[in-house]
């Protein structure tokens, strides 16, 4: 059984040991999901911040973080464990991880993934993670599809591997990757309608009425339930993917989690030539203020994440009008 690995000549070297050991965990996690035991999907109870743990979960979050053990890791924080975890003493990194994002589509055989930001380490473990989003000098995630591929960025352009099944070796296939922006694809779950802000209903609103309205253009939609997948489809050909705060119970500020969920897709996004923000302002300019903190996203091709903080700032009136008495965005 060979050692899994990564391609190194595009990973800066004081990231290396990092990035070997999160390949390694990858190809692991790969394994695991593709033997696809049935237990994977148990539900095991609820974690600290009250959502659903699967099996897999709980397994994924003990696999990174015995692959991470002598990765030059300082601090370990997961979206499976209620505080940080002190890794090695002379350790250089604060890595952050949700080390498994989709678990809910465990069992139906969609792409889930893993997702990954790397912020400096400080002599202090929340400390090294409460900080400036902006901070961040490594953001990935690996999606568990029909190939499993990992994309990361160090900060210079966005980069993709591909898990080579014959050598267990992520090989580079894309060393700077650009967003296209052809796309007329939105990503929303459209069920909470009736519970978004009225600037997200109103963009919407003028999504769905495609060429009858203000955009002049048709639109497609697509919802896979799963942000590693909606990432890289959006990464791959473009769109925009919304996830608001809605007036749901616990939703005040979204579902998804700033630390390790928005921040590192946030800064591939954007070192891909796309935006990303909380609808309004960029998800990276903000800080994180809790280990599990939420933060409502938009992210995908840059003229159209503008055009929702452009709704943003609509008056009250323009906003809740029909598209028809909209002051601005003549198609
Ligand atoms: P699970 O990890 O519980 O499946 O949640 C996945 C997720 O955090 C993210 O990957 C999806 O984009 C989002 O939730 C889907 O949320 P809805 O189920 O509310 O549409």
């Amino acid at each position: 059984m060979r050692a899994p690995s990564i391609d190194i000549t595009h990973v800066p070297a004081p990231l290396r040991p990092l990035m070997l050991a999160m390949a390694r965990g990858a190809a692991e996690m790969a394994g695991v999901i593709r033997r696809g035991d049935r237990r994977m999907a148990a539900e095991m109870g609820v974690n600290s911040n009250g959502d659903g743990q699967k099996r897999l979960d709980l397994d994924a979050d003990a696999l990174f973080r015995d692959a991470l053990r002598h990765a030059g890791l300082r601090w370990y924080a997961s979206e499976e464990l209620c505080d940080p975890v002190a890794i090695q003493d002379d350790g250089d990194w604060a890595l952050a991880i949700d080390p498994l994002d989709g678990s809910s589509n465990i069992d139906t055989n969609v792409s889930i993934g893993t997702i990954f930001a790397v912020y400096p380490a400080g002599t202090d473990a929340n400390a090294s993670f409460l900080r400036p989003a902006r901070e961040l000098i490594c953001g990935g995630y690996v999606i568990y599809g029909p190939r499993c591929s990992m994309v990361v960025s160090f900060g210079d352009g966005t980069q993709i591997y591909a898990l080579n099944p014959d050598t267990d070796c992520f090989d580079l296939t894309e060393a700077r990757l650009s967003l296209p922006d052809t796309s007329f694809e939105f990503a929303i779950n459209a069920s909470n309608y009736r519970h978004w802000p009225r600037p997200v209903r109103a963009y919407i609103d003028d999504c769905l009425a495609g060429t009858d309205g203000p955009r002049d253009k048709n639109f497609n939609m697509r919802w896979i339930g799963s942000l590693v997948a909606e990432a890289h489809r959006i990464l791959m050909r473009g769109g925009i993917f919304l996830y608001p705060a809605d007036d749901r119970p616990g939703y005040a500020r979204g579902r998804l989690r700033m630390l390790y969920e928005c921040a590192p897709i946030a800064f591939l996004i954007e070192q891909a030539g796309g935006r990303a923000t909380d609808g309004a302002l960029p998800i990276l300019d903000a800080r994180v203020t809790a280990l599990h903190g939420r933060t409502p996203l938009v992210f995908g091709s840059a003229d159209k994440v503008n055009r929702v903080a452009a709704y943003h700032d609509l008056p009250e009136a323009e906003v809740s009008a029909l598209f028809g008495n909209r002051g601005l965005f003549r198609a």
